[in-house]
């Protein structure tokens, strides 16, 4: 098989547009800010991106030299550290922006070149079998533009342009009543077969087969109306109901509520991308893993296991398993809120054409979920030949899977063996959560 290079360069374009548009928000001022203090600078990612294609695809797929060797170590790899004081300063001093985008004008040059007119699909070099390399520049990219977006949720409102063409929010609707569906016992297929499918990351590989019991799950995500009852019940003063990892970061950083709610005279607001939305009741919540788990036990219910998110998302009454959670058909803006379609999440049930066989709403889109799951390779995980470190660094038991997808996934990432994984007492990101409870479940003790 050989990778489409008129196909990848178009996907190429709308990669490196998008990304140009996100990074032309942000006011000259805030280049070099670092609205999440765990991650880099603003201006670092404008950098990566490019320097990541060259070191993938030209350097180490193709074997080539590279553009310029100290942008290449110094733009090589974000950061996931422990804590703040461990994510250090990077660079004492920044390259500008004028000198990162003409070296990223450079980098595109190289990386069309090679879609154009390079040998990229080599079955007898294990970066390049199959396109591995090219497809793994091409999913990078649009991570990243999810990731960027929740850093620049963060800046300050002035610190950004919002494009003209944004949608406003969606907040009309009242919550639904909360209701959950039964998912009977049945097989999950979790992960992908490498010999079949056309790209995945190697955390996805390979097949990994689970049996599910029975159990009932939330029909709907768990929106802000419903978290505001575990907020003012004094849900983040009780002991009881987090972790120790959890409890830590809640009471260590006085956490009271949700990162993405503001309180200003006395009413609750969301804190959207480009504004302040009046409390939307209606919209999933996000919140941390350990913030899902508490509100979870508070109701004497649980997160779902990865396995239970597959089954309830891709299972179906005869037995067999669909690619999406609405069928085979490809994603399309009335599945769900992804794609970049809008700026912030919209009312939980929207997409009544996204439900699974079971009638459960937006298991892809409109905000990450949650589960149980701490990450780790499926058994036989092997590390990709493009990209070693890639989820190796991450099996350290301390982050856990998420599913789905949000407002700003990509639809090419959408599809069913993607697993994202952050820690758990990461607020930062698009993600939500539903509960779910089996008869297992109530230990008598
Ligand atoms: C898969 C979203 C957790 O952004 O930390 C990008 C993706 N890895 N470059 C991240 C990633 C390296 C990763 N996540
Ligand atoms: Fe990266």
């Amino acid at each position: 098989m050989t990778i489409d290079r008129q196909a990848s360069l178009d996907w190429f374009a709308v990669n490196r547009r998008r990304s140009r548009e996100l990074f032309d928000t942000v006011t000259p001022d805030a280049y070099e800010s670092r609205p999440i203090p765990l991650r880099n600078p603003i201006c670092f990612y404008e950098g990566h991106l490019p320097a990541f294609n060259v070191n993938t695809l030209v350097k180490r797929g193709l074997g080539e030299g590279g553009i310029d060797p100290a942008y290449e170590v110094l733009f090589e790899r974000g950061i996931d550290p422990e804590d703040e004081s461990a994510a250090g300063n990077g660079a004492s001093r920044w390259p500008s922006r004028k000198e990162i985008q003409a070296y990223g004008e450079e980098s595109d040059r190289a990386i069309r070149e090679a879609f154009l007119n390079k040998e990229i699909v080599r079955d007898d070099n294990p970066v390049l079998a199959r396109g591995l390399a090219a497809y793994t520049i091409l999913e990078h990219e649009p991570m990243h533009q999810e990731t960027l977006r929740y850093m620049w949720h963060r800046l300050p409102y002035e610190k950004k342009v919002r494009p003209a063409a944004t949608p406003g929010p969606v907040v009309d609707g009242s919550p639904p009543a909360s209701r959950s569906v039964r998912v009977p016992a049945g097989k999950a297929t979790l992960g992908a077969d490498p010999e079949r499918a056309v790209f995945g990351w190697d955390n996805e590989f390979p097949l990994c087969i689970v049996d599910v019991p029975e159990f009932e799950m939330d029909v709907h995500d768990t929106t802000n109306a419903e978290y505001l009852e575990f907020v003012e019940d004094g849900g983040y003063e009780k002991r009881e109901l987090w972790d120790e990892e959890g409890w830590e970061w809640v009471a260590g950083g006085r956490v009271r509520h949700p990162l993405f709610w503001e309180r200003h005279g006395g009413a609750w607001f969301w804190r959207g991308m480009w504004e302040l939305v009046p409390f939307p009741g209606s919209w999933p919540v996000y919140v941390s893993c350990a913030e899902a788990r508490a509100y979870s036990r508070w109701k004497g219910k649980r997160l779902p296991s990865e396995a239970e998110y597959h089954r309830a998302a891709f299972g179906s009454a005869d037995g067999s398993e669909r690619s999406y959670p609405w069928g085979e058909e490809p994603p399309d803006e009335t599945r769900g809120n992804f794609d970049f379609a809008n700026p912030d999440p919209v009312p939980v049930g929207s997409f009544p054409a996204g439900r699974s066989a079971w009638g459960i709403h937006d298991l892809a889109g409109n905000g990450w979920e949650w589960t149980s799951t701490v990450f780790a390779g499926f058994p036989g995980f092997t590390p990709m030949p493009s990209y070693p470190v890639y989820s190796t660094d991450f099996f350290d038991g301390k982050h856990f899977v998420l599913k789905g997808g949000s407002p700003a996934t990509a639809k090419e990432l959408l599809r069913r063996s993607l697993r994202n994984w952050f820690r758990g007492n990461y607020p930062y990101l698009y993600a939500t959560f539903r509960c779910v409870q089996s008869s297992g479940d109530r230990v008598i003790g």
